[in-house]
């Protein structure tokens, strides 16, 4: 098992949900955060709690960063001191669906929002942090990809086709680095109690909770556990992928709900 004591993790999407679980389970190993996101006060919260519960020892770096705008994605990690620069692990989480609409009614703006942070800005970032894992022989990227990468349902045409590409992009990036020891994992859940449903549906909170009603969803601390576990597999190994859904669930459209 690879130890991640020091290692450098960047996590985007760290404010909620996967990445913030990620980021507990990084700093209960002694790992170094990069923590990102857009909502500043929840990072500082999180960066909180964390040093309450893993001791003031614990080392982080907030990044207040939106992932769709590449200059600034840029300018963050050109800027990391040299005590933050050398990443070893590259966890792509931010992402987001925004409605459900058919695709022929579907909102423009909701799918810029879609595709520009769940494909382009993981593109961002792993065209930024990547070289530097290839001159340094060592580093491991996880994308946070999903049921809704290998199924279609009907209403989630572009943020399912967000997830298709987010597939193909960890296939080619594998592809790319071999000959390398970089290593590449996609983690695909289905679905997760975050604020996910909260941000698809602009926060009609009634209609997000609908969406896991009657059945046991899996908690951001599973999805995490998966990561961790890609991620400390012995250095030989590259899991390339990994679907994990919750009992109640047999496809992106099948579902035991008990009431
Ligand atoms: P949450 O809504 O709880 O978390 C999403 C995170 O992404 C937040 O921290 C948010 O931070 C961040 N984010 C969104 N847009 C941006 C942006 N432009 N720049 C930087 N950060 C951004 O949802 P989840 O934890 O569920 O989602 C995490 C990932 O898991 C996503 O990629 C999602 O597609 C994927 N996923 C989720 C599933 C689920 O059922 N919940 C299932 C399968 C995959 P902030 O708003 O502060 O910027
Ligand atoms: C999130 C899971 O099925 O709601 O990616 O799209 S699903």
């Amino acid at each position: 098992m690879v130890s991640l004591q020091n290692q450098i993790v960047l996590i985007t999407g760290a404010s909620s949900g996967i990445g913030a679980a990620c980021a507990h389970i990084f700093a209960g190993a002694g790992a170094k955060l990069i923590l990102a996101a857009r909502r500043y006060e929840r990072l500082q919260q999180l960066a909180d709690e964390l040093i309450t519960s893993y001791g003031n020892s614990l080392e982080i770096h907030l990044l207040q960063l939106d992932v769709r705008d590449r200059s600034a994605v840029e300018s963050a990690i050109s800027q990391l001191s040299s005590q933050w620069c050398n990443i070893d692990i590259l966890v792509n989480n931010a992402g987001l669906s925004r409605g459900l609409d058919k695709l022929h009614e579907g909102d423009f703006q909701d799918w810029e929002e879609m595709i520009d942070t769940n494909v382009k800005g993981l593109l961002y970032l792993t065209r930024y942090i990547v070289p530097g894992m290839v001159k340094r022989d060592r580093g491991h990227v996880v994308n946070i990809g999903s049921i809704a990468g290998h199924q279609t349902y009907p209403g989630g045409n572009v943020y399912c086709a967000t997830k298709a590409a987010v597939r193909a992009i960890s296939e080619g990036l594998k592809q790319d680095l071999l000959g390398t020891p970089v290593r590449v994992t996609s983690v695909d859940p289905g679905m997760v109690e975050t604020e996910f449903s909260d941000v698809r549906f602009h926060g009609d909170r009634e209609r997000a909770k609908k969406v896991y009603q009657g059945l046991t969803p899996l908690t951001p601390e599973d999805v995490a556990d998966v990561v961790f576990f890609c991620v400390t597999r012995p250095n030989r190994m590259n899991i390339s992928e990994v679907l994990l859904v919750p009992t109640d669930q047999a496809s992106a459209t099948l579902v035991n709900r008990r009431t």
